[in-house]
């Protein structure tokens, strides 16, 4: 299999409306490897530095004063495909776009309170990966279910 990486946050309307587990079970369900979590109250300049290739769009500010807000659950998962996989679970930006069957589809309402970020391909996650994460954060670990999931 050829695993790779990407950064999944659970944002602060994701953490205070309770779907924390709701939303790891979902990736956890489908085969993927959770290596690295943390709560994480972000500041605003580091909401600045995630957000980075955003800063000029309108809604910049209010997004990172938004992430800012309250505490972040912080994840790397790991899997074959996980990182275009990992948007696929995810949906559309805006959750009026979202099939039902995906996260902000079937758990959010607005595109502003849409509850979780994914990176969205393989140098945001590595650059998003390595802005929240110090490399011994990461476990490398077999699962003894691989060679269930991977044939
Ligand atoms: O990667 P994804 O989160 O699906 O969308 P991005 O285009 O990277 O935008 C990041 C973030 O910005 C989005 O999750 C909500 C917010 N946002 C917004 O508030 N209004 C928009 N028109 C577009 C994005
Ligand atoms: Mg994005």
């Amino acid at each position: 299999a050829e695993m790779e990486r990407t950064f999944i946050a659970i944002k602060p309307d994701g953490v205070q409306r309770g779907l924390i587990s709701e939303i790891i079970s979902r990736f956890e369900r489908k085969g993927f490897k959770l290596v690295g979590i943390k709560v994480v109250s972000p500041s605003k300049d580091f909401a600045q530095k995630h957000y980075h290739d955003l800063k000029e769009r309108p809604f910049f500010n209010g997004l990172c004063d938004f992430l800012s807000s309250g505490p972040v659950i912080a994840m790397v998962w790991e899997g074959e495909g996980v990182i275009r996989y990992g948007r696929k679970l995810i949906g559309a930006t805006d959750p009026q776009k979202s099939e039902p069957g995906t996260i902000r589809g079937d758990l959010a309402v607005s595109v502003g309170r849409n509850i979780i970020h994914g990176s969205d391909g393989p140098e945001t996650a590595k650059d998003e990966i390595n802005l929240w994460f110090k490399p011994q954060e990461l476990v490398s670990y077999t699962s003894n279910a691989e060679k269930w999931i991977y044939g």
